[in-house]
C-alpha cells in the first residue's frame, strides 16, 4: 500500500511534523520481519538518516528493580520540564516469554509517557534474556529525527543486551541498589567496563547509610571501570529516583560526559565504529535470512542439522556444504 498518503515520504513527513503516531507506525515497520514492511522501513530510514545525530543517547542499566523505570520518569520529567524532547525506548524482557509485560505499569512509565514532550516505546525483546530488540537502534534514529533531543534506552542488567545497548549509545549509566559491597550484587564484570556514570539508587530513608558505603566502595574500586577516555574520571553518586534527589546531579554528569567525548573527538569515532558494527550486524542478518530462504539449503537444512547432531559431520564441514548449495 505504498501510494501518495502511505508511502514513506508521506509518513516521514508527519513524523517530522511531530505527529505521534506517524512515529509510533514507523517504529512498528522497523520492527516487522515482513518484506513489505523492511522495505518500508528502510525507505524510512534513509529518509530520517540527515536528521539525526544531534540528541543525547543515553543507556540505562542494572539489574531486575534496582529502580531504572522509576529513575527515568524522575530524570524524564526533570528534562521535559526543561525544555528537552525526551524518547524513552524500554527494553521488556518479559515480552518474549510472556508475549506482554509482566511488569505492566512500570515498563509503561505511564505518567511519563503522558507528557506532551515525552514518548515512551516498550521495546519486544529479541530473548528471554532481555537482548535487546534487534531494531531498537532504528527505532533510536527515528526519534531523533521526530526531534527528539535526549533519547533513554533502559535495559535490564541481565543477558547480552548490556553491550548492545552500550554500542548505541554515547554514556551508559549503571545503576546500582546499597549494599553488597563486596561482590557489588553481583553486577558483571563486563558491565562495570562499560559503565560512563555510576549511581547508587534508593539512597533515602533507612538505605541512606549504606548507600553511602555503597558509593564509597565503587569509589575505591574504580579501576574496574574500563572505558577509556581522555579527561573522564567515572562519578559514582547518590540517587533517590523514588523521592527525586540528585536527578540533576546525575544529568550533569551525563551532559559532564558528553562535554568530554565531543571534546577528545571521541563522539564521532564512536558512533562511526557503532554505525559499522550496525552494517556487519545487517550483514549477517540478510545473509542468513537469504541463506534460510533458498530452495536448495532449506530441502537439505534438515539432514545437515542431523548429521552435526550424531557427531557424523563437523559443524563448519556442514556450513560450507550447504552455502555451496546456495544459487547464486
Ligand atoms: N526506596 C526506594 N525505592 C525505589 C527507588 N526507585 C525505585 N524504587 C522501587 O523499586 C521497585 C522497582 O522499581 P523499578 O523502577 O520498576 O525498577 P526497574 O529497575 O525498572 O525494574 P525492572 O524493569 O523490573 O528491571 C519499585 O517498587 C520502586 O518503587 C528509590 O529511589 N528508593
Ligand atoms: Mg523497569
Amino acid at each position: 500500500m505504498s501510494d501518495a498518503l502511505t508511502g514513506p515520504e508521506a509518513l516521514f513527513a508527519r513524523l517530522r511534523a511531530g505527529d505521534r503516531r506517524a512515529l509510533a507506525r514507523a517504529i512498528t515497520l522497523v520492527e516487522s520481519t515482513r518484506e513489505d514492511d523492511r522495505k518500508l522501513a528502510e525507505e524510512l530510514l534513509e529518509l530520517a538518516l540527515p536528521s539525526t545525530g544531534q540528541a543525547l543517547r543515553v543507556g540505562v542499566t542494572g539489574t531486575p528493580g534496582v529502580g531504572k523505570s522509576t529513575f527515568i520518569e524522575a530524570l524524564g520529567a526533570r528534562l521535559c520540564e526543561r525544555g528537552e524532547n525526551v524518547a524513552v525506548l524500554a527494553v521488556d524482557p518479559s515480552s518474549a516469554v510472556s508475549g506482554g509485560s509482566i511488569l505492566g505499569d512500570k515498563t509503561r512509565m505511564d505518567a511519563l509517557a503522558r507528557h506532551p514532550r515525552a514518548f515512551v516505546r516498550p521495546q519486544p525483546s529479541a530473548g528471554a534474556l532481555g537482548g535487546t530488540a534487534p531494531h531498537t537502534r532504528d527505532a533510536m534514529l527515528l526519534c531523533e529525527a521526530a526531534g527528539f533531543t535526549v533519547i533513554l534506552v533502559e535495559t535490564v542488567g541481565v543477558g547480552q543486551s548490556e553491550a548492545a545497548v552500550a554500542d548505541m549509545t554515547d554514556t551508559f549509566v549503571l545503576l546500582v541498589a546499597p549494599g553488597g559491597g563486596d561482590e557489588l550484587q553481583g553486577v558483571k564484570r563486563g558491565v562495570l567496563e562499560l559503565v560512563d556514570v555510576l549511581l547508587v539508587n534508593k539512597a533515602d530513608g533507612e538505605h541512606l547509610a549504606e548507600a553511602e558505603r555503597t558509593r564509597a566502595d565503587y569509589e575505591r574500586g574504580s579501576g574496574m571501570f574500563l572505558r577509556p577516555l581522555p579527561g573522564w574520571t567515572v562519578p559514582v553518586l547518590l540517587v533517590s529516583a523514588r523521592d527525586r534527589r540528585g536527578i540533576d546531579e546525575a544529568w550533569r554528569s551525563v551532559e559532564a560526559h558528553r562535554a568530554a567525548l565531543e571534546a577528545s573527538g571521541a563522539l564521532a569515532t564512536r558512533r562511526a565504529a557503532q554505525a559499522e558494527r550496525a552494517l556487519w550486524r545487517a550483514l549477517e542478518e540478510e545473509l542468513l535470512a537469504a541463506l534460510r530462504a533458498d530452495p536448495a539449503v532449506r530441502a537439505a537444512l534438515p539432514g545437515a542439522l542431523d548429521a552435526v547432531r550424531r557427531g557424523a559431520r563437523s559443524p563448519a564441514q556442514a556450513a560450507r556444504a550447504l552455502l555451496a548449495l546456495r544459487a547464486r
